[in-house]
């Protein structure tokens, strides 16, 4: 057991590894009492037939998809494709989709965050960032889709979080690694002029639901890592952790850890809105962007103990607490002390136009629990306390961000990234559950070849001691996950008729086949259990086209009955999509190949599921 661990986790370099207070806390799961399993079991029993208290939305990592989980089961509800094609939906081939995935065919999904009002949930959209390919998304939670997805221009790896503001002004998008503005060539020799770490100010239309770019701003050439919105007094601020203000090219692992001090970076968005307003920006490329050497103001850093992780404001918006990945330090900073200090200018110097506070001016105090390695993100309960996750000693430890006091400690199975909370980043958490999100599960589960599932272990937080009382595997990887109360999401039953949409159709005898040249527009509809795409055609349910020609294909879901759902397939077309009750949906391909092909519907839907096909004749030339 050992052995595995240490091979697994000796790629994180990092010398404190070899204190042997790391291996003491990867104990195997405690063995519990028979009654004390009942209790536990009882607690995350949900009977059949009867909903969870939450649901908890987990970052998918790189499989670049949103999974979400009912909470206390443990339950994994539904995976909802967000940054990569998903079959299971059609997401990806549908023409909207298609169009909304741009080409990409993965994501990296690490942060996503709730739409807020007064700094609560208010259940209505989930964001999220995409650190492969530079985007932000949209989810509408009345119909668990994707609306919206933008490529973010000018930077690289939307990693430090997607967060928002209490009202859901902005979602802010701080990027991970540096380049040059606009990606184009510069030797890496020229890394500290040329170089820049970007951060957008992204906006939501709720009405054209629509995500837009508001302004950006060039941050020096270091890598953002994590980032928290303030609230209530903090509300409008925002802090990120930076790493790497070394400005290393190369083997970062060492080169980007030389300096005993980071930067946390502490702006006020509303000082930033005011910058625009009055023109304090340069053009780049079609982008507003503030550059701090020319323009001064709202923006500061905050020394941090070396090579920060996650950054996260309390409840009550007092206090930022940073964690290190390095220094096994919890930094408490308080917001009302850096605003007297900003007010004084009492500065210690500036980074490339960017003031720099004295950490004693900020700090309110240094939390180091005895032998806790590697503390990463925190998270908050009802009463203020807070949870954080140790990645190198595997636990959670719970302490007083008051006062310091470790108030008690749990080993999760193993290396916990981030830790959710129930109503976590609010300004008013619920307690109850904290889910610890696993890097690594070892054998806690059937293995399924060298590689094991990771792990989200639940947490009973009611009383003042922590106690893991479920387990559940999880796919590849999760990294955050927003946990909100399931009274709060209010979805629809089946899509409302669109009136106006001219694609829809309504009515069984209106559908129909209409050729413009050579390009074939289907109106058709699907019902249980059969398809019409031409209500006056000898038959009905086939699509007969000419080799070549562009064929699109729009279907309306006349069953207006809650989770009936069809699909449209052609066989060897390698088409598919869904179309929701109540639904119209939309997918095009050019009949590239000649002959003849099964097309059916890929949802079971009825009895008579099977009989819902019909063909697509493709004439050849
Ligand atoms: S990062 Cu993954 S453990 Cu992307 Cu939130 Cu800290
Ligand atoms: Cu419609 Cu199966």
């Amino acid at each position: 057991m050992k052995k595995k661990v240490i091979s697994a986790l000796s790629g994180l370099a990092v010398g404190v590894l070899a204190s042997t207070v790391f291996f003491g806390n990867f104990s195997t799961p405690d063995t519990v009492s028979t009654a004390s399993a009942k209790t536990d079991a009882e607690k995350v029993y949900v009977p059949f037939g009867e909903k969870d208290e939450y649901y908890l939305f987990a970052s998918g990592g790189h499989s670049g998809q949103m999974f979400i989980y009912g909470v206390p089961s443990m339950r994994r509800i539904r995976t909802v494709p967000v940054f990569s094609p998903d079959p299971a939906t059609g997401y990806g081939w549908d023409t909207h989709s298609k169009k909304m995935l741009g080409g990409y065919t993965w994501g990296d999904l690490h942060h996503p965050a709730f739409s807020e009002t007064n700094g609560e949930y208010d259940g209505k959209y989930m964001f999220a960032t995409d650190v492969a390919n530079s985007r932000a998304a949209v989810m509408d939670l009345k119909t668990f889709t994707v609306k919206d997805i933008i490529e973010v221009p000018n930077t690289s790896g939307p990693h430090c979080a997607a967060f928002v503001t209490e009202n859901t002004e902005y979602l802010f998008l701080p990027t991970r690694f540096s380049v040059p503005i606009g990606h184009q060539y510069a030797s890496l020799d020229e890394y500290s002029t040329k170089y820049r770490g970007v951060m957008s100010a992204v906006t939501f239309d709720e009405k054209a639901q629509k995500l837009n770019i508001a302004y950006q701003v060039a941050l020096p050439p270091w890598s953002y890592d994590l980032s928290d919105a303030g609230k209530k007094v903090s509300k409008d601020w925002a802090v990120l952790t930076t790493y790497n203000t070394e400005e290393a090219t190369t083997n970062l692992e060492i080169n980007a850890s030389q300096e005993d001090r980071d930067f946390i970076v502490l702006f006020n968005w509303k000082e930033l809105d005011k910058m625009v307003k009055e023109g304090k920006y340069d053009n780049v490329g079609g982008q507003k962007m503030i550059f701090p050497e020319k323009h001064q103001g709202g923006i500061y850093l905050v020394p941090v103990a070396k090579s920060p992780h996650g950054v996260d404001v309390t409840p009550d918006g007092k206090y930022f607490i940073a964690s290190g990945k390095l220094a096994p330090l919890l930094t408490v900073f308080s917001f009302e002390k850096a605003f007297q200090a900003i007010e004084k200018k009492e500065f210690a110097g500036e980074r490339n136009g960017i003031p720099i506070l004295k950490y004693e001016s900020v700090m309110e105090r240094e939390v180091n629990p005895e032998n806790a390695l590697g503390p990463l993100h925190t998270q908050f309960d009802d009463k203020g306390m807070a949870y954080t996750t140790m990645f190198i000693s595997s636990e959670i430890v719970k302490w007083n961000p008051e006062t310091g006091e470790v108030l008690d400690r749990v080993p999760v199975q193993y290396s916990p990234g981030h830790a959710v909370s129930a109503e976590g980043d609010t300004v008013s958490p619920d307690g109850k559950y904290l889910v610890s999100l696993n890097k690594l599960a070892k054998d806690s589960y059937l293995s399924v070849g060298p590689s094991h599932p990771e792990s989200m272990q639940l947490i009973d937080i009611s009383g003042e001691k922590m106690k893991v009382i479920q387990s559940s595997p999880v796919d590849p990887e999760p990294h955050y996950g927003q946990m909100i109360k399931a009274d709060k999401i209010k979805t629809i039953e089946v899509y409302p008729k669109e009136e106006n949409n001219p694609n829809a159709v309504y009515s069984q005898q209106d559908a129909r086949i209409v050729r413009k040249g050579n390009e074939v527009h289907v109106y058709g509809i699907a019902m249980r259990s059969k398809f019409i795409f031409d209500a006056k055609a000898k038959r009905p349910d086939v699509i007969e086209v000419n080799e070549g020609d562009k064929v699109i294909v729009h279907i309306t879901n006349l069953d207006f009955d809650e989770d009936i759902t069809h699909g449209f397939a052609i066989n060897q077309y390698d088409l598919n999509m869904e179309i929701q009750p109540g639904q119209t949906n939309t997918i095009e391909f050019t009949a590239g190949k000649p002959g003849t092909y099964p097309l059916y519907c890929t949802n079971f839907c009825s009895a008579l599921h099977q009989e819902m096909t019909g063909y697509l004749l493709v004439k050849p030339k």
